[in-house]
């Protein structure tokens, strides 16, 4: 019996077994369009807004939402991307007011989310009305919609910190009315996965789910949305909010990139992503808003898949899943080895070779610590993107094992 399994994954995958999600489909409603516009210094022009929606449809999220009530230009927008006859819905997302639902309707949207804010703080500091009348307002938006023929999402605003007893009332109400989604949003990002695991666990056992389906709407005020997003599909939500690079109020919510990729890759629940299109729309929306991706982003980031400590490098060389869980092109990065102090006598070899000089370890271990007196950081990059270049490494850094085996005999 072998001690080492094929696959390099296998006993994470054992820790991670999810019963519950490998046999759903978690859908994406990307938010580009509205929560990513609400970020600081994000602005978009109509023609930006029809291009990031064809991008993210043919990317394959399910629903696309924007707002048509934030300006002129907000409503064109909305217009035109909804006569594109995109795969994606449409989602108009307005404030739980009957003129605002009628601004969606002009604008032609087969679906709207109106939102209002349910939590005390809300009612008595933002809306300045109480519990009962927040309920008749909703009541009454969400049976004007139904009553165009409209399907609609409503969002318990700051559900997280709404008093649950109002929360469940709430969403049986609307589960009454034949609502087609429920979004639950942790408005402030306050939760902890295990929080928003039972907050919907909460709402499924008091509605009847087979009428209406789960949103999650999670901030990243402490880093934690995606992981409280995937708790909530975990209890039996179904649908995640996400924006391209996670913009967002304050500091946003789940990354579209990180989302595709864990449900993908390590919740097991979706394959019909196209997901290297992931760099390109980070890459498109970091040159419409001139805001630079943070090159520590996992998935986009430009050091998502750079290797740099020589013990990394020798064994990257070999098999790059010693430290990669996906091959960087299949989100639309790449690899790249970083050489510099911790390059080692494998990366200095490598870089030899590289400069076609025919050298041994010797000659690898005198650059290597060249590299380390130079004091002088990270000195080069390269980009290690296919076989041919892992095979010319390869051989650098098996001559120099050669050697050192040669020596010990
Ligand atoms: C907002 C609030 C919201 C709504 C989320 C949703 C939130 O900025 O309008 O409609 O699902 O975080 O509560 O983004
Ligand atoms: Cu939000």
């Amino acid at each position: 019996m072998s001690l080492k399994s094929e696959d390099p994954n296998h006993f994470a995958n054992l820790y991670n077994e999810s019963r519950e999600l490998k046999t759903r489909r978690i859908r994406i409603l990307d938010s580009t369009l509205r929560e990513g516009e609400q970020h600081p210094g994000v602005s978009f022009t109509i023609k930006q807004r029809i291009q990031i929606a064809w991008m993210l449809d043919s990317f394959g999220v399910d629903q696309i939402e924007i707002s048509p009530v934030v300006s002129n230009d907000h409503f064109e927008a909305t217009k035109t991307i909804i006569r594109q006859g995109l795969k994606a819905d449409i989602l108009a997302h307005v404030r739980a007011i009957k003129s605002d639902v009628d601004r969606a309707i002009d604008c032609g949207a087969t679906w709207v989310a109106t939102y209002l804010g349910i939590s005390d703080i809300h009612l008595a500091s933002k809306l300045k009305i109480s519990r009962e009348e927040a309920k008749v307002r909703a009541l009454e938006v969400a049976d004007y919609i139904k009553s165009h023929g409209l399907k609609s999402r409503f969002t318990m605003e700051d559900a997280s910190r709404t008093d649950p007893d109002f929360l469940v009332e709430m969403c049986v109400e609307m589960n009454k009315r034949g609502i087609e989604r429920i979004s639950l949003p942790d408005t402030v990002g306050i939760m902890r996965p295990v929080g928003m695991h039972k907050m919907v666990t909460l709402i499924l056992s008091h509605i009847d789910a087979a009428k209406t389906s789960l949103d999650v709407h999670c901030h990243n005020d402490v880093g934690l949305a995606l992981a409280n997003a995937l708790a909530g599909c975990d209890a039996g939500a179904d649908q995640i909010h996400t924006t391209i690079d996670g913009f967002g109020e304050r500091t946003g919510i789940p990354s579209l990139a990180e989302t595709a990729v864990a449900l993908t890759f390590i919740y097991d629940c979706r394959s019909d992503l196209r997901l290297h299109m992931l760099k390109d729309l980070s890459r498109t929306i970091s040159q419409y808003t001139h805001l630079e991706t943070p090159e520590s982003k996992p998935i986009v980031g430009d050091s998502a898949y750079k290797h740099k400590a020589g013990t990394h490098l020798a064994a990257i060389l070999r098999d790059p899943s010693a430290y990669e869980i996906l091959e960087p092109k299949l989100v639309g990065n790449r690899r790249k080895i970083v050489f510099g102090e911790l390059a080692g006598k494998n990366g200095a070899g490598y870089l030899l070779s590289l400069l076609g000089l025919n050298t041994g370890r010797e000659e690898a271990e005198t650059l290597a610590r060249g590299l380390k007196e130079l004091r002088m950081g990270d000195v080069l990059e390269l980009y290690l993107d296919d076989r041919l270049e892992r095979k010319i490494l390869n051989d650098a850094v098996a001559k120099v094992k050669t050697e050192e085996r040669k020596e010990n005999w």
